[in-house]
């Protein structure tokens, strides 16, 4: 793939900057952050103040760690509008995210906010290799989600012709694609795996009917593996980008396509901790811990140290494409979702790399949990390929017997293997559901 920097790197003078330039812009923002956030917001002044610390004793960027944590609770407690800085007249827009329990999370945009927002997104699309001469079909979903509304403005300010699509429609998704001639892809992994399932069947060949360069796959947690399947069987390039509803939406971070070794974090407009996530102490650079994040140009819902609770580790080597940004691992997985299976810890992304690296296998799969007596049950449920189901039984037997010992291995607990046929889980059009826990129902 060839790229000139000028054509791969939207912001240079941010995204090459030098490390001290990049502290000095923070410290001065931070500075103004936190004196706004205690001007407008009443839950973050009495937070403060409870902590006794002012905004004039923010002198350097580690007094950040005076700074009481924004947590969900907050969001939560201060449903829905509490913790803006304005008022409802000065916002553009909301969005929320649903979550699994409870009411959504609310958050809301300035005209400053949209515009910052859209820029940072204009970084992480030209990084991910995408530029005006794409066609981009946006297969996030529309609507009170981040994504699409996010990924549609940004696509826009680079000069990509934007393909509305939204989620779900898969016949359409698939004409447009092959019709339209589209060449980025904007989704989840687990549905740009569908769609290449999909396309397989409809007998769409890559070059003559499928047209796809780039895809830009974020908003839930997937591997090495599944990024080397969706890339094979739609003829792309694939890159991670990172985001949370809280942090503005996508644009937190995004892998450059040119190396795609971490995701570059836009540290101009973040400020990011990696955290211990027990002990709350700073882990050491490299090692995981739980991302926190201070944004640093929201003017509608100013935040202060939000624990994302998930968990990534980050380096501040420069990467070969140019850019001095931190970068950081793909997201193992939130600290909510651990599995704790007969006092293992265990993360889905764990065994979706095992799964993916067994031929035989396809991208979907569920994890089912049990409670057998007083002991829990991981059982992994995993569709076989389609080669794989017209062969003999003895062929599926070895797949199942190698994949519990590779799980074994990895995991160091027993989990059973259940063989599926192709097209039986079901799909999902957004993020993917890959546990069913079954203790709560029994
Ligand atoms: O998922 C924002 C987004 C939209 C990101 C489009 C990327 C692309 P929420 O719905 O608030 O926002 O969900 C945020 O999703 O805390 C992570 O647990 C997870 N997540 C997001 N991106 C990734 C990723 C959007 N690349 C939550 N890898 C976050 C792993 C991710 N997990």
């Amino acid at each position: 793939m060839t790229m000139t920097m000028a054509e791969h790197i939207w912001d240079p003078a941010w995204e090459c900057a030098d490390r001290a330039t990049i502290a000095t812009q923070q410290l001065t923002r931070l500075q103004e952050t936190v004196a706004y956030s205690y001007a407008r917001v009443p839950a973050y002044r009495a937070k403060m103040d409870a902590a006794g610390v002012r905004p004039a004793d923010i002198r350097t960027l580690e007094d950040i760690r005076t700074l009481p944590f924004t947590t969900k609770q907050d969001f939560r407690d201060s449903y829905p509008f509490g913790l803006f800085a304005v008022p409802p007249q000065e916002l553009l827009r909301i969005h929320s995210s649903s979550g699994t329990t409870g009411k959504p999370t609310v958050v809301g945009y300035t005209r400053r906010d949209l515009d910052t927002w859209t820029e940072l997104l204009a970084r992480m699309i030209t990084a991910a290799g995408v530029t005006d001469r794409d066609i981009a079909q946006i297969s996030f979903g529309y609507g009170m989600f981040t994504g699409g509304f996010g990924l549609h403005y940004g696509l826009e300010r680079v000069g990509a012709t934007v393909v509305p699509v939204s989620s779900g429609n898969t016949d359409r998704q698939l004409l447009y694609m092959t019709d339209f001639g589209s060449t980025a892809l904007i989704s989840t992994p687990s549905y740009a795996a569908y769609l290449a399932e999909q396309a397989k069947d409809r007998g769409l060949a890559l070059g003559t009917d499928i047209h796809l360069k780039w895809g830009l796959f974020g908003a839930e947690p997937w591997t090495e593996g599944m990024r080397g399947r969706i890339q094979t069987a739609l003829g792309l390039s694939a890159t991670d980008n990172y985001g949370m509803s809280e942090l503005g939406g996508p644009g937190f971070s995004g892998e450059c396509a040119a190396v795609k070794d971490g995701m570059h974090i836009a540290e101009d407009l973040y400020i990011w901790e990696v955290l211990d996530p027990v002990t709350g102490m700073p882990v050491s650079e490299g090692e995981i811990g739980e991302l926190i994040v201070t944004p640093l140009w929201k003017e509608a819902l100013p935040i202060l140290r939000y624990r994302t609770r998930d968990l990534t580790a980050i380096t501040t080597a420069p990467c070969p494409c140019g850019r001095t940004t931190a970068r950081m691992t793909r997201v193992t997985g939130r600290t909510d979702d651990m599995l704790i299976i007969r006092g293992v810890n265990v993360f889905p992304t764990q065994i979706e790399h095992v799964l993916m690296q067994t031929e035989g296998t396809s991208p979907h799969y569920l994890l089912v949990i049990t409670r057998d007596g007083s002991l829990d049950t991981l059982e992994v449920w995993v569709e076989i390929s389609e080669s794989l189901f017209n062969q003999s039984m003895s062929a599926l037997t070895d797949l199942q017997k190698l994949l519990a010992k590779r799980l074994h291995s990895a995991l160091g607990l027993s989990i059973k293997v259940k063989l599926v046929e192709p097209q039986t889980l079901e799909r999902s059009q957004g993020k993917a559901k890959r546990v069913l826990d079954k203790r709560t129902a029994e």
